[in-house]
């Protein structure tokens, strides 16, 4: 009976440890809103912004938000450059859209980074010109996070 009930409580200390851990590293992954109180806007520079707010982890969570087009705002997007090269020149041409021009009202558009890569982002309208003159783009390099 002694033994029943310390195998039981053993098991219950395992679970609770495991809750723990993953509540752990749920509770260190950082939800960031790209440009804070600014948001995702032309003519803000997000290339410093990023470098203020630096380090980014895996996993944290970029919040972009930007209202639908409508009669007083440009429409904006969010796209991932291919590579150090087009972010340098915003080139879009082999761009991916991650938002259109809807996606970013109300709550955002959320972005995870889940992979251990450089990631470029940039807004891809007006063909550049909101990346390139408005300064609506940057980069960043989510580091692995280690909690024990
Ligand atoms: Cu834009």
């Amino acid at each position: 009976m002694a033994f029943k009930c310390g195998a039981i409580s053993y098991a219950e200390g395992a679970l609770i440890i495991l809750l723990s851990a993953s509540m752990f590293a749920a509770g260190f992954a950082k939800t960031i809103v790209v440009g804070g109180t600014e948001n995702w806007h032309f003519g803000f520079n997000y290339t410093n912004w990023a470098f203020q707010n630096s380090p980014m982890y895996l996993n944290d969570a970029l919040v972009f938000k930007f209202e639908p087009p409508n009669n007083t705002t440009f429409p904006h997007s969010v796209y991932l450059l291919r590579d150090f090269r087009s972010f340098l020149a915003c080139d879009l041409r082999r761009a991916k859209m991650v938002a259109n021009v809807t996606h970013g009202g109300r709550k955002g558009f959320k972005f995870v980074m889940k992979k251990w890569q450089p990631y470029y982002f940039a807004c891809g309208e007006g063909g550049g010109f909101h990346c390139k003159t408005g300064m609506m783009k940057f980069a960043v390099f989510p580091l692995p996070r280690y909690h024990f």
